[in-house]
């Protein structure tokens, strides 16, 4: 079960079956997708063989021609391996000693590393598909679901997160080592491979039972992990003001960057798929009334795995819980309506449909030369109005969003008139933090203040003023 990335690339051949329903626009960016993935997996894609049917074969995914072709492009790999295997003799036998072992084990490694390890398939297959597939082919086959998991499985960091992607994983594999046991019998053989789900296979009733027990402990540790992070929340929301804005959307398009530009913190930002497995909660910088804070969450995906959807639904609980939602779109990807449809039906899902959401349209600075950036904006805002067109890497439109932000906040600001008895001057410093103070006067037995903040900041501050 690697859970780091192997060293060198391993091949994989990617294939698809185009459905009726798929325009070619969708099933290329669909495609291009999947090699993003692959690639994030450390796999380097070598071919792509794709076929349009009516609906996926029920045996095998791919039509029979289309399987032979597919088992030929893999065997045909491997034999080119085999066909160097006499000039690794040859130098062997040329040369002596510590070089020649290591040109040997060098010719090897390359040879090896040529074989395709891996077929992808770019939709969810049933695990009898699955498994007839790699029998005929005769090499490892993952589908899109297996893809994604692997990946949050190797990006996952917390605990929480770990948690998630396990059970996620589990309930994925339970019904595919079923499938395994029926074919292989109890003693079917052992194989490593991507996800572990070689280490099971042949697996028994003993070893479902197994993964029940462990389903259901890593379900237990979840319910205390959301404890602790319920209680985090709650001190937070009492502690700081209500002000919160998370930043949502497809992965890869850029919300660890703006994390980092409108917080000055050190999220991990990378050009990965699913680098965000976790929520990170951090205030806005420069500070302000009210006190702003930004969240930072998992990156979505067409064909979202259900399981996954289902485990970062208290994860994403952050978003729904936000007053703003920030939609975070990669305006370079061609595809970008697509991002904006896959995020709209996670936020339906997640509850989180409902709250005042802003488009950013992020990565201009990647879209062609300075004329098209500047027609593709101008499309965009006639599109989406009100919505923000910009570069993560340029400090100003980063300073504009700042701005944005502040003014959304601004707006909910209400005036109030609050009196602070010298007997509670230990909150002093929590009322200057949660509202803008306009004027202060002493009076004989407190400081009356006029001040403006936010609704709910002011509630709590009037009845930890009385409770004082
Ligand atoms: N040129 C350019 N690159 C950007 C911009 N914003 C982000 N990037 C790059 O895009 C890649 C992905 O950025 P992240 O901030 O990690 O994306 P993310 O949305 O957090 O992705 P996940 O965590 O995978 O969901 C990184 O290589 C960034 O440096 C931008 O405005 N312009
Ligand atoms: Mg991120």
């Amino acid at each position: 079960m690697p859970r780091a990335a192997p060293p060198k690339p391993k091949h994989a051949v990617i294939a698809a079956v185009q459905l009726p329903s798929v325009s070619d626009a969708e099933f290329a960016s669909s495609l291009s997708e999947l090699g993003e993935l692959a690639s994030t997996l450390g796999f380097e894609v070598v071919a792509t063989l794709t076929q349009k049917r009516t609906s996926f074969d029920a045996a095998a995914y791919l039509g029979t021609g289309k399987r032979q072709e597919l088992r030929l492009l893999v065997q045909g790999e491997a034999a080119e391996e085999e066909d160097e295997a006499p000039s690794v003799t040859e130098k062997r036998t040329a040369r002596h000693g510590a070089v020649a072992a290591r040109e040997a084990a060098k010719a090897l490694a390359e040879a090896d590393q040529k074989r395709v390890a891996y077929v992808l398939v770019d939709h969810e297959i049933s695990p009898s598909q699955a498994r007839n597939l790699e029998n005929e082919v005769g090499c490892e086959v993952l589908d899109r679901t297996m893809v994604i998991l692997e990946i949050f499985h190797r990006h996952a960091r917390s605990n929480a997160a770990r948690a998630q992607v396990e059970i996620a994983r589990l309930r994925y594999l339970a019904p595919r080592l079923r499938e395994a046991a029926k074919l292989a019998g109890p003693q079917g053989r052992q194989r490593s491979g991507v996800g572990g789900r070689g280490a099971g296979e042949g697996a028994g009733e003993a070893d479902r039972a197994k993964i029940r027990d462990r389903i259901a402990e890593l379900q237990r540790e979840l319910i205390a992990f959301d404890l602790e992070r319920q209680t985090q929340r709650a001190r937070r929301l009492a502690s700081q003001g209500l002000a919160r804005v998370a930043l949502i959307g497809y992965t890869n398009a850029g919300k660890s960057t703006l994390m980092r530009a409108l917080t000055g913190s050190e999220v991990l930002v990378a050009n990965k798929l699913f680098a965000t497995l976790d929520t990170t909660v951090r205030a806005l910088v420069p500070d302000g009334v009210p006190r702003v804070l930004v969240s930072d969450t998992v990156g979505f995906i067409k064909n979202l795995p259900h399981d996954l959807v289902a485990s970062f639904k208290s994860t994403l609980e952050e978003a729904a819980e936000a007053s703003l939602l920030l939609q975070v779109i990669d305006a370079s990807d061609p595809g970008y309506q697509r991002q904006i449809e896959v995020t709209e039906k996670v936020l339906e899902e997640i509850e989180a449909a409902k709250v005042p959401r802003v488009r950013v349209f992020n990565k201009i600075d990647q879209v062609g030369d300075a004329r098209t950036q500047k027609l593709l904006a101008a499309e965009l805002r006639a599109q989406y109005p009100r919505c923000i067109v910009m570069s993560a890497v340029n400090a100003d439109d980063v300073a504009k969003l700042h701005k944005s932000i502040r003014a959304f906040f601004a707006r909910k600001l209400v005036k109030a008139e609050l009196f602070l008895p010298w007997s509670a001057q230990q909150l002093r410093g929590e009322l200057f933090a949660n509202c803008e103070v306009l004027e202060e006067r002493a009076e004989n037995d407190g400081a009356h203040f006029s001040v403006r903040g936010e609704r709910k900041a002011l509630k709590v501050l009037r009845e930890r003023i009385e409770q004082a």
